[in-house]
């Protein structure tokens, strides 16, 4: 362990446990409601579900500091909860409110509120990623100590954006943190059929970056290592974590289960699941019982009701 990384693990904020947490469940249960509401017919907008992952958008968002800009994936609902943006905000997007920030113009996981540091992403993978490096050339010229963060899945290593964004991110030594949500899966095809590993992280030396193979099912794992990515990349070379993890939900809301024979594999997935897990983490060190996760799972689904009842009220009477 560096003197960098020793310093970040003494300098876990207080009260850290509980925001991974709560943000995890928050993502989870609203992910569950707008699948549910999609599939009740009181919602139209696609969702593409990231349970199993929530560990990754989480503990990295959390590590961000004021004046950073990170641009979520499709997959990466927990950045949005963990910059910041409320309940509500999320929903005026995908409900179309006429109080929506952005005038709900964009696909909801492409929402953006860029004065809190969410940047818009893109629909064709790989598109945002040059996008993050502009803004992370934009932070170097400007002389600012923060970073660009952007989030895709491995199915991304596919496409040329990613590669020329490395490329000249290396060579412009931009503050850059790139992180791969590496499950294994690009829509119904697994790794296997796609690349030669599973590790990513050869695809990044070469262009100069640092570079971490993380458990992304681990919210103290991604935290920690966001953390020295930050410093890393704010020292001026750019950073790679190549975040293992499942995902155990559908493609999308739109979809059923399109991966026949993975149930063994799920099985043994959902046993690391990271909300399954942190809470187990609190339990066992005294920082909450059984009947306060309970609780917490109570509150956040009627906060969850409460917004849907208000933006579709606010919707409905435009
Ligand atoms: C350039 C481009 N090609 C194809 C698609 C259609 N598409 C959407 S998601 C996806 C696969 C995504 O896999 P991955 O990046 O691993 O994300 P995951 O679903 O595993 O989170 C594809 C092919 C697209 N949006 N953009
Ligand atoms: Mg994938």
């Amino acid at each position: 362990m560096d003197s960098t990384q020793s310093s970040i693990l003494a300098d876990r904020p207080p009260g850290l446990e509980w925001r991974l947490y709560t943000h995890m469940l928050i993502t989870r249960l609203f992910e569950e409601a707008c699948i549910r509401w999609e599939h009740e017919g009181k919602m139209s907008a696609q969702v593409f579900p990231s349970r199993g992952q929530e560990a990754i958008a989480v503990g990295a968002c959390l590590a961000m500091e004021k004046g950073d800009t990170v641009i979520p994936s499709f997959r990466t609902r927990g950045a949005m909860m963990a910059m910041g943006i409320t309940i509500v905000e999320q929903l005026r997007e995908i409900m179309h409110s006429p109080l929506a920030a952005g005038g709900s113009r964009d696909a909801p996981h492409h929402s953006s509120w860029p004065e809190r540091g969410v940047m818009p992403g893109s629909t064709m993978i790989g598109g945002h990623l040059a996008m993050a490096g502009g803004l992370a050339l934009a932070m170097q010229l400007e002389k600012q100590r923060a970073v660009s963060l952007a989030f895709f899945g491995d199915g991304t290593l596919g496409s040329g954006d990613l590669y020329e964004t490395m490329h000249i991110a290396g060579v412009w030594s931009l503050p850059l943190v790139l992180v791969c949500e590496n499950n294994g899966w690009e829509m119904a095809t697994p790794w296997q059929k796609v690349r030669k590993q599973r590790s990513l992280i050869a695809y990044a030396e070469p262009f100069g970056f640092a570079v971490k193979t993380i458990d992304g099912n681990d919210p103290w794992a991604v935290y920690d290592q966001t953390r020295w990515a930050r410093a890393t990349a704010s020292s001026g070379q750019p950073v790679f974590l190549d975040c293992v993890t499942f995902r155990s939900g559908t493609y999308s809301s739109h979809f059923g289960e399109t991966r026949p024979g993975i149930e063994k594999e799920m099985a043994e997935w959902e046993q690391r699941d990271p909300l399954k897990k942190m809470g187990e983490w609190l339990i066992v060190n005294g920082l909450a019982s059984a009947e306060d996760l309970k609780r917490s799972r109570r509150d956040g689904e009627e906060r969850i009701e409460a917004a849907f009842s208000q933006v579709l009220a606010e919707t409905k009477g435009s």
